[in-house]
Formats: C-alpha cells, structure tokens, sequence
C-alpha cells in the first residue's frame, strides 16, 4: 500500500468511524486505542488494499490452465479482480463481460431451472448484515432455502450444541466479563495466531487474578509466550505466560477429560443446586453417565496425567465465575457437539451463565459469520424464523429445509445443480475432499463467483463461470442516495456500523447489496421487493429488516450508536432459557470411541500464523518455527524414531474412511511437541485428505480434525515412479 497509506488505513480500523476489521470476529474494547488491530489484522487489511491487476486483458493472456499451474499464494499476490468476466464452454479464457450481460446470463440460467432447488446459494462469513439479509431475501423469494455457508464447516456444531441445551446457538459473555472472571478456559483453540485481539483480553483478565487453563495437542505459542505490542512502546518487555495450566490432550480425547472434570467437580461438591433445581433439568442423569466413566478409560482417550487433570478440577472447583472459550479443535470432530454439550454440562453444574464474569464463548472465525446467519443465511431456519421473515418480507417463502454445504456438494455429484453462486469465499479450496468436490463443480451448468480476489474456486468451475468483482470492507461505497455503511455482529453478539474510507482499486467495483439487488431484479422483476430501490440507500434495506427479524427494532437508529447495541441473549440478560421446557439442558454423551489401529495415525488440519483460510499470505509459520514450507507435516519425534524416519524426510499420507482411501505426497516430516500417534498438516493442503462423509453428528461438520490416515516413505514412493 506504500507507507503513507498504510498508517492512514490502520488508522481506521475498529474505530467508530471506521471500518470493522476483516480478520476475524473478536470484539472491540468499548475504549480504543488509536491502533486497535493486531499483526494478521493488519494483514488481512493490506492484503485487500492491494491494487487491482487481474484485469480482463491479464486473464486473456493467461489461460485458466495456466493459472491452475500456480500455488495459491502465488494467486492470491496477482491481485484485486478488476473487471467482471466470463468463461464460456468453448472457451479456455475468462473473457470480459458488462454488468448487464452478467446479470442477464444469471438471471435466465436460474429462470430455466425447473425446481427452484436445482440452484444453491453459498455465502462466506465476511458479507455484512445489509447484503446477507438481502440475498437471502432474493434466495427465498427464488424459491429455495438451499443457503449453504462457511458456518456449516466452522461453529456449526456449536450453534447446534448451545441451541439445545441453553437455548440459543451463541456465545452468552460479552468482552467485559473477561474481567470478572475467576478461570477461564481455552479449549482447543489457538488465539495467539487466529484471534490475536483476544490475548490482550487475556493479559487484562489475568492482570484482574483469572487463572487459564489451555486444553490443546499443540502448546501454542500465544498462550505460552506473549508480548504484548503496546508493553513493547512501554518498555516492558518481558513475556508473559498468560496459561496457568496447559493439559496436551490427544486430538479427539477432549470427551474424556471433560469427563474427568465433571467427576472431579462432583466430588468436591462443587455445584450450585440451587440453580439447577430452579433453571435445569437432567442432572442427575448426566452427573451418572459422568461416575459411570472410569479414571482408566479417560487417562487412556486424553493421553493426561491424573496429577493435571486434579489441578484443573481444583482451579475449576474453586471457580466463582468461569469462561469457556473454544473453536474448530472442539467443533470439526465427529462428536463436536456433544463434546460442546459437555462444556455445557460443566459449566452448568456450577452456575457459570449469566453470572458476572462466567459463560459460554465459541470464538467465531469470519468477522460477520455470526451476523449472516442472525440475519437469515440459514439452509435449516426454525419455524419461527419463516413465519417472522414472512410477515416481514410479505411474500411467501419456502419452508423445506435446503442444502448445507456436504450436502450441496452430493448433490451437484448426482447432477442435481443447474446454478452454484458463491457470495464470497472459495468453496472448492475450503470444502472437504477437494478431488471429489471438484467433480461435483464441474457438474454444476453455471457457476458465479462474487470475489476480491482470485482463488482456485475461479479456476475449477462449471461448464459456464462468472466471476462479479466486489468492493472490499475497507473501500468506499456509493450509492444513489450517496456514500454507505453496513453493519456486523461481532462473536458477541454485538452489532455496530462499519464503513471503508479507501477508494476502491478499479471503477468497476461494486458493492455485495447492489450485485444481489441487480440479480434479483434481472430475474425476479419487482414483483416481491423493490430491490433496486432497496439497494439505492441501505436505510431501506435496515428498514425492511426491522420488520422482517426479531431484535432489530429501531435498527437504524439503534445501529448508529457509537458502540452499536446487543443482540438480545436470554441465558446472559436473565438466566432464561428458550429451550421446549423453559429449562437449561444437561445432556449425557456415551464417550466416543477414539482408538485407532496399530500403525494408525490421527491428522489434524490447521492454519499457519502467515494464512487466512485458503488465502495464503506467506509460506512460513513463525511460532511454530516453520519457514518456506506449507507442505509439512508435525509428528511426534519418538513416533519418528520408532520408524526411522528424520526431520524433513518426505512422506506420502494415506486416510481411511469406511474402506475408501485417499492418497496425497510430498509431505516434509517436522518433529514436534505433538502427542504420540497424533499428526497436525495445513488446511487446505490437507483437504483433499479430509472425507467428504466424514461429519459430526448433528451438525454435519466435516471432520477436519480427526483423520485417521497411515503413512509411507514418501521417497520410497518416488523411486518407485
Ligand atoms: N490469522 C488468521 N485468523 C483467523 C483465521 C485464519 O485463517 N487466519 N481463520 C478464521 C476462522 S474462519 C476461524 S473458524 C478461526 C479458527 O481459529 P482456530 O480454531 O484457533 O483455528 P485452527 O488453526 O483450526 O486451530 C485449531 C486449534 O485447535 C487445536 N486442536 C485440534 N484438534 C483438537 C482436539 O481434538 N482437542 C483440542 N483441545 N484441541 C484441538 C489445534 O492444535 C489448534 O490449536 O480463526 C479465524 N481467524
Ligand atoms: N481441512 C480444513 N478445512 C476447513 C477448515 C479447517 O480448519 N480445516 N476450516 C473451515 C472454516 S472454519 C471455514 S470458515 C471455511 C472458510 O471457507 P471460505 O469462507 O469459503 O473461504 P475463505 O478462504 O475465507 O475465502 C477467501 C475468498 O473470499 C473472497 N473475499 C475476501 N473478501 C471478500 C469480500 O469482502 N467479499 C467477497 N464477496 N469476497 C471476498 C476472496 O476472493 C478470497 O479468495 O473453511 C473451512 N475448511
Ligand atoms: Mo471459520
């Protein structure tokens, strides 16, 4: 961006006049610094600023061959997308196309599908509340719920998990109660690199007395070693250990050790019963399945010792207010809502919801994954939701659930999609099973892409493509009524105004709002909505949500406030919660079978310090010492000697899935502080590893945490070849 630029820019990032940061979806402290973002923040924010280079004669010269032979890093720098274009079937290179063609293309392939379910509409998390809501709106007055998103491969089995057992599928904290809070528990999370705003709440609360208990196979480094960025313009520049107590858990053995602390919480008689004779139901019955469970079988499934499974139960027991704060090492597992469950079930024991400084806090990924779906991008919506969207919206609407993401992958396997359009992201980079997935692209008659930048979703597509370049978060927006802003719902539950201050990179940009309102009308006409007239000032489209969504009263004016305001959450506002009988849900889980045969390995896939999903920003994984390589795979130094095997030696890497095999090489051997018979690669290398079958119960996550796979000398291989 040039150094001028860059200051003025991440100037404006979460402040109450600027624009709220693309990187993830931590709160903002209600009193900001004048720098409240962190190193991928800022990241995320140069890497959209960049100048638009992929422009229509670029992508004449290079073939979408040609541009398959690239890494994704090697994309992601040509580049903002400056100009809509189109791939025809005959043709080997995307070409340019107007606006209106785009939209006319669109708009008759959707009107010749004979079902409106023969076309499936995916959203990434990073869409604000304006455009989501108005897609949604376009989606169902098509025809269809088949609104797939990120969610269903992200805290999906979280909504599911807190939505049965406390009511609603969301956090209950808010940033405040960080600093109430007596232990606080991060579990299978890694904040240092994924949510870098949140050690600084964690440095306050420890600074307040909280002690942290960190339940991860890594020892990541954030929570091990931190430096705060402003302790270093103080001079304090000593690290801080911001984790009490790390408990190396094997991958999938969180189950068990829960177990062991809802047991050790019984015995010290640690629960609050006045609270569960008044607000839930199912104790005993859970406190049962809990004694039934024997010290052996958790030792065995968590890989801990008792000693540090007794010191977290007593930080725990002692506990006036506790927090327990996960992500994707919980929820991309088969069991990952009934492991949520148990952190329900232990948490709920003590009273730790809607008290002071005690609660529940799935870490959301996406910056407004958490308002997409409040605000309608939702395949499997309650009744309740329809009948209010209905009366709101003033049409009828499709009440038959729709596809989630697997299954609009198996159907465009069977040959059941005409239309796949992406409101952001990149499906066929992020989804399971990439081979597979692939093939079921290339079914599909036409595939759109509303993108920033190019990613190989652009490069694998069906017999026609479309790419529509939008702005970013970070740019100006123009309508007919005069400049824009949007709003988001951070992960908690907060919802504030964001709008971008930089002029965008090419003329022809535009906005997600506007591309869905032109589409709409393309296909639709007026008869349901006035879209473009929707689109031509977001006033009206906040207006229409006020009577289309409960808890959006007075949303225009309410999201003017400087800080926003907050979403309504019975369990953290007032202890109740909305489940069939009024009660908190304590839920029993039989522990899952995580044993795995001889010679037998679980892999896990996770993100580098230096990525942001499938977009990758450089090749090198500071703290965990990885430089210039993303085809790595960390293994247990002892698992390695037993083989063998050295540091950086090549290995290939087999999964297993109900008698399938999946096959993928090169992969370069790293020694590290990994529990035995554990394996930890980089998503998306690793996805075409991942099962698309694979999937958590209830929530239909697939499981890219838990991958059972063998593994042979890669070198072996090669001179094979
Ligand atoms: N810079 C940056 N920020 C991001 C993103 C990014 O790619 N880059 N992505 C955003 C998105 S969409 C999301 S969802 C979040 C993801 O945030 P995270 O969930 O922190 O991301 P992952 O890298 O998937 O890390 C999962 C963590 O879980 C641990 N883990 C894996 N399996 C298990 C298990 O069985 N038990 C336990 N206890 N731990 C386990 C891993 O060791 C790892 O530390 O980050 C968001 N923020
Ligand atoms: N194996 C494995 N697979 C995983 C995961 C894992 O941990 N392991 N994590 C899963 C998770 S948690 C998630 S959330 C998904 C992520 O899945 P997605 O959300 O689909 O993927 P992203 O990589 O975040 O999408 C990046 C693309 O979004 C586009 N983009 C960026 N900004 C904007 C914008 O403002 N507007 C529009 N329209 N487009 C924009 C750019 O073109 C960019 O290439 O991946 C999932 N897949
Ligand atoms: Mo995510």
């Amino acid at each position: 961006m040039g150094p001028v630029k860059t200051v003025k820019t991440l100037r404006m990032v979460n402040q109450k006049e600027g624009f709220d940061c693309p990187g993830c979806a931590w709160p903002d402290p209600e009193h900001r610094t004048a720098f409240e973002f962190c190193e991928n923040g800022a990241k995320a924010v140069a890497d959209e600023a960049m100048q638009a280079k992929v422009t229509p004669e670029f992508l004449r010269k290079n073939s979408v061959q040609a541009l398959a032979e690239m890494s994704d890093y090697q994309l992601n720098n040509l580049g903002r997308i400056a100009h809509p274009v189109y791939l025809s079937p005959e043709s080997s290179t995307y070409e340019t196309i107007s606006w209106d063609d785009a939209f006319n293309k669109i708009a008759s392939a959707l009107n010749a599908c004979s079902n409106p379910d023969r076309a499936v509409f995916y959203t990434s998390g990073r869409t604000s509340n304006e455009a989501a809501f108005l897609y949604q709106a376009f989606v169902r007055a098509f025809g269809t719920n088949n609104l797939p998103d990120c969610s269903n491969m992200c805290h999906e089995s979280s909504g599911k998990g807190l939505g049965q057992t406390i009511g609603i599928g969301k956090g209950t904290v808010s940033l405040e109660d960080f600093n109430h809070a007596d232990t606080i528990l991060v579990i299978g999370q890694n904040p240092g690199t994924n949510h870098p705003r949140m050690l600084t709440a964690l440095r306050d609360a420890k600074n307040n007395g909280a002690r942290i208990i960190h339940v991860n196979p890594l020892p990541e480094a954030g929570l091990s070693r931190f430096k705060h960025p402003q302790d270093y313009m103080k001079g304090q520049l000593k690290t801080t250990k911001l984790a009490d107590l790390h408990l190396p858990v094997r991958i999938g053995g969180d189950a068990a050790l829960l177990k062991g602390l809802i047991k050790l919480q019984l015995e010290a008689n640690a629960v609050d019963q006045d609270f569960i004779d008044k607000k839930t139901e199912g104790f005993e019955a859970m406190a049962d399945a809990a004694r039934s469970v024997s010290w052996n079988e958790i030792l065995r499934d968590s890989g801990l010792e008792r000693e540090d499974i007794d010191k977290a139960g007593e930080m725990l027991s002692d506990s006036k207010a506790t927090i327990a704060c996960w992500a994707m090492g919980l929820t991309q597992h088969r069991n990952g809502v009934a492991v949520i469950q148990e952190v329900v079930n232990l948490l709920l024991m003590n009273g730790h919801v809607g008290r002071k400084g005690a609660g529940f806090c799935p870490v959301r990924g996406h910056s407004n994954v958490q308002g997409d779906r409040t605000v309608g991008i939702w395949e499997a919506p309650s009744e309740a939701f329809l009948d209010r969207m209905e009366t709101g919206l003033g049409f009828e609407i499709p009440r038959h659930h729709g596809h989630d993401v697997v299954h609009a992958i198996e159907a465009m396997l069977n040959n059941e999609v005409d239309v796949f359009f992406c409101m952001g992201g990149n499906f066929l980079s992020a989804t399971p099973d990439t081979d597979v997935t692939a093939k079921a692209i290339e079914n599909v008659g036409l595939t759109v892409q509303v993108s920033t930048k190019l990613n190989r979703s652009h490069l694998v597509t069906g017999k026609e493509a479309i790419i529509l370049p939008c702005l970013g978060r970070t740019e100006r927006d123009i309508q007919a009524s005069g400049e824009q802003f949007v709003s988001v719902e951070n992960s908690m539950g907060q919802v504030h105004r964001s709008q971008g201050r930089l002029t965008p990179p090419s003329n022809d940009l535009r906005s997600e709002p506007w591309i869905v309102a032109q589409m709409a009308q393309a296909t639709l006409g007026t008869e349901h909505l006035d879209w473009l007239h929707l689109a031509s000032d977001y006033d009206h489209i906040r207006a229409l949500m006020e009577r289309s969504l409960s808890g959006f009263e007075d949303y225009n004016e309410r999201v003017r406030a400087p800080n926003g305001f907050a979403l309504p959450n019975p369990p953290k506002d007032s202890q109740s919660f909305a489940t069939p009988t009024g009660l908190a849900q304590f839920t029993e889980h039989p522990l899952p079978d995580v044993q795995v045969s001889d010679g037998e390995f679980v892999l896990m896939t996770l993100r580098s310090h230096d990525q942001y999903n499938t977009t990758i920003y450089g090749l090198n994984d500071r703290y965990r010492g990885v430089h210039g390589h993303r085809r790595v795979l960390f293994m247990n130094a002892d698992d390695m000697v037993e083989r063998g095997w050295k540091s950086r030696q090549k290995v290939a890497i087999t999964s297993h899935f109900n008698g399938d095999e999946r096959h993928s090489e090169d992969w370069l051997l790293v020694p590290y502080e990994i529990p035995r018979g554990n394996l930890a690669a980089y998503f998306p290398e690793a996805n075409s590893l991942v099962p698309l079958h694979s999937t958590a119960a209830v929530s239909n996550t697939p499981t890219s945490k838990w991958i059972v796979c063998t593994l042979s000398d890669g070198s072996a291989n090669s001179e094979e070849e």
